[in-house]
This record gives structure tokens, sequence and C-alpha cells, in this order.
């Protein structure tokens, strides 16, 4: 009777000792589901409240118990990658469909990880009716208000007090050399004021929410330039704007990345508006097209790496990220977030784009959920080292 109940006591005061040597950052290594060799500190831990460090999660991907585990360690926040777009949560007019996004927001509560939200309004994955009618043409100004803010009221209203700030308007910015606003289907049914609408709607759907205009390449100089315009027409027309997304979805090959990327952040800063890296990856893949629009396609696209990341290739990327994280913390108190676009690198976008199914390697974290020399990097300049 007396050995079994000892050796349960025993096994108690083990268990105890070892989940607080694990608070303390003593124990690490082998206590890391998917086989992650770290030393020390995690992302979370370095980046000491300076800014958000997050990355973008599928519901489905969640339940790998490795994954989950992965970023609940390293992240403080995370961006559902599609479950929050209009046409994931609208299947139909009049009706919402939460299911897979309230999932990722249970995880996150569940593991003290702030959500942010992506997107309320963009010309791409939304449904058509929306903003456009059965004829095929533009729905009437007023129709089309009507939807938008009955889209962000609901949306808003589901998740008000559990997500910290949404992505208001996305990818407004057109990439055409001297034109201003993309031609979008909301665009061409309430006219250019649509973005002052949508961020109206969105203040007083949850006036506690931060409030985001999030693009891509816009830390290229003509971008940029549009980018402030539009900071500048929305603080004219006095709706609050929070935060400027700047997607940062980099190419390895693109040796000039990093620098434009701290000159808008700098840029951004002198406009008054934070500014959050908000889908960082960097493509190791050879391709043609730039920046990140979905509707691109290239055909022929090599896949070098199908067999894993020569050491000189990552260490590379490493370096690269090693130079976006210095432009970040260039402008202290400028950005107020950093969020990957993916976890580890089987989960990536780029896997897909702009060419069919490569193997890429754009993230931290390798496809066996093994830290990179890539997060490394990050982590000791976050570190200061
Ligand atoms: O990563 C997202 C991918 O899973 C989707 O198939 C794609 C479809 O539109 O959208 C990707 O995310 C995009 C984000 O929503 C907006 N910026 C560009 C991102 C990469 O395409």
């Amino acid at each position: 009777m007396g050995r079994p109940a000892m050796r349960l006591r025993w096994g108690w005061v083990v268990a105890g000792w070892w989940v607080w040597l694990r608070l303390c950052g003593l124990v690490v290594a082998a206590a890391d589901g998917g086989g992650a060799e770290r030393e020390g500190e995690t992302l979370r831990e370095a980046v000491r409240g300076r800014f958000l460090i997050g990355a973008a999660v599928s519901a489905r991907r969640l339940n790998d118990p490795g994954l989950a585990e992965l970023v609940a360690r390293e992240f403080d926040s995370v961006t559902p990658e599609n479950e929050l777009k209009p046409a994931s949560v609208r299947p139909g007019p009049g009706q919402f469909r939460f299911e897979a996004a309230d999932r990722i927001v249970d995880f996150a509560a569940t593991h003290g990880i702030k959500v942010v939200g992506h997107t309320l309004c963009w010309h791409s994955q939304a449904p058509r009716w929306l903003f456009v009618g059965e004829d095929g043409a533009p729905l009437p100004r007023e129709k089309a208000l009507k939807n938008l803010k009955e889209h962000i009221d609901g949306v808003m209203g589901h998740y008000r007090g559990k997500v910290v700030g949404w992505d208001v308007v996305n990818e407004a910015l057109s990439d055409r050399p001297g034109e201003y606003l993309r031609q979008t289907p909301a665009r061409r049914a309430i006219g250019d004021d649509y973005i002052v609408k949508a961020f109206e709607f969105a203040q007083a759907a949850d006036p506690d929410a931060e409030l985001y205009y999030n693009d891509y390449g816009i830390e290229g100089p003509e971008k940029l330039q549009k980018a402030i315009r539009l900071v500048r027409e929305l603080k004219a027309a006095g709706v609050r704007l929070d935060a400027v997304g700047i997607q940062g979805h980099f190419v390895v090959r693109d040796e000039e990345g990093p620098e434009r990327l701290e000159r808008a952040i700098g840029a951004f800063q002198a406009e008054g508006v934070k500014v959050a890296v908000s889908e960082l990856d960097v493509d190791v893949l050879p391709r043609r097209t730039r920046g990140a629009d979905v509707a691109a396609r290239e055909r022929g696209g090599l896949d070098p790496y199908r067999e894993g990341l020569p050491a000189e290739v990552a260490e590379a990327q490493a370096r690269y990220y090693e130079r976006v994280m210095r432009a970040v913390l260039a402008h202290p108190g400028a950005v107020c977030r950093v969020t990957f676009w993916g976890t580890h690198d089987g989960t990536s976008w780029l896997n897909s784009w702009p060419a069919g199914r490569r193997t890429n390697h754009p993230l931290l974290f390798d496809r066996d959920l093994k830290p990179k020399p890539a997060y490394r990097a990050v982590l000791g300049v976050l570190e200061g080292r």
C-alpha cells in the first residue's frame, strides 16, 4: 500500500519541478514537440514587449499538435490566413459562418495569444454579390454601402473584444505606375470613398479594435507615395487609422528589400502612423513576378530545392531576415507588430505562387518544425546580438 502511494507522491514532486524549470526556461529541447532544438529564449520572449510577433495560421493545421505547440511557444499573436476573408465568412447574402475562425480564436484565448483580423474589404476572395448585381453590373452605391456595413458589423460584432485589430481594407492601391487606386468591385459600385466608408463602419462596429490598412509592395518608392497619400486622405476624412500593414513578401535575390522597408517605416512614422510588417516571408525560388498579387501566374517556374534548402541559400536567407529585423528595430516605437505569413515552410502560400506546386522554404521553421538559420538570425537581432 505505502510504496505505490510514495511513488505517486514523488511523481508529482518531479513533475512539479519539471514544470517550474520549464517556466523558468531552464529545460527546453526535450520537451518541445516536433523536434525543435532550442536553447534559451523563444521569439515571443526575446521581443520583450517592443511589438507583437505573430504568424498566419489555419484552423485545419492547428489540429497538428506539433504545429500548435510551436505557435503557442514562439508567437504572441496570430492572423487567420484565410478564415476571416469575406469568401470564408459569407456563404450567402444575410448569412455568416464563423466556425473555422472561431477555432483559431479559441486556440489563441487558451494560450494568451492575440488575434489579428484579416480582412474586411478585399477585391479577392470575396463573394461577388457584395458589390455586383445579378446582371453583372456594379450594385447601386447605396445598396453596396449597405452590404459593406452589414458585412463589417456582422464580422467585427461577432469578434468584439476577441480580435485586437483589423485589416479593414486590403490591397486597394494600384500596381500601375501613375494610377492611384486599383479598380475593384467595391470601388466600381461605391466610388473612391469606399475606403473611407469601410473605416467609418469599422470604427463604429468596434470602437476598441485597432484599424489597419494593409498592402504589398508599399515599401517600394512609387507605391509608398500612394500609401502616404491614402494615409493623408484618411486623416483628412477624420477616420482613425492605427497602423499601415506593410506585408513584407520579400525575395532573397532582391538585395534592396530591407533598405526599402526601413525607409518606408521612417516615412510612415513621420506621418504619425504605426507600421505592422504583416505578412513577412523571404522567397528563395527564382521568379519573374514581383509583389504579391494573388492573380499573377507564372509558367515554367524552376523548382531547384525539392530535396532541401542548400546550406548557403539558408545562410543567405538568414542574413536577409537579419537585415529585415534590423530595419524593424531601426525606428524604435514605429513598428507595432511583425507577423510571418505561415509557420513552417510547408504551410507557405509560396509553394504554389506564382508558379504551380513547388517546394519553397520562405519561413523560419523547416517542414520538420526545426528552426532554420533564419530563426536564429531573427532571434539574435531581437536579443541585441
Ligand atoms: O496565404 C493565402 C493563401 O492561402 C490563399 O490561397 C491566398 C488566396 O487569396 O491568399 C493568401 O494570403 C494573401 C493575403 O490574404 C493578402 N496578401 C497576399 C497573401 C498571399 O497571397
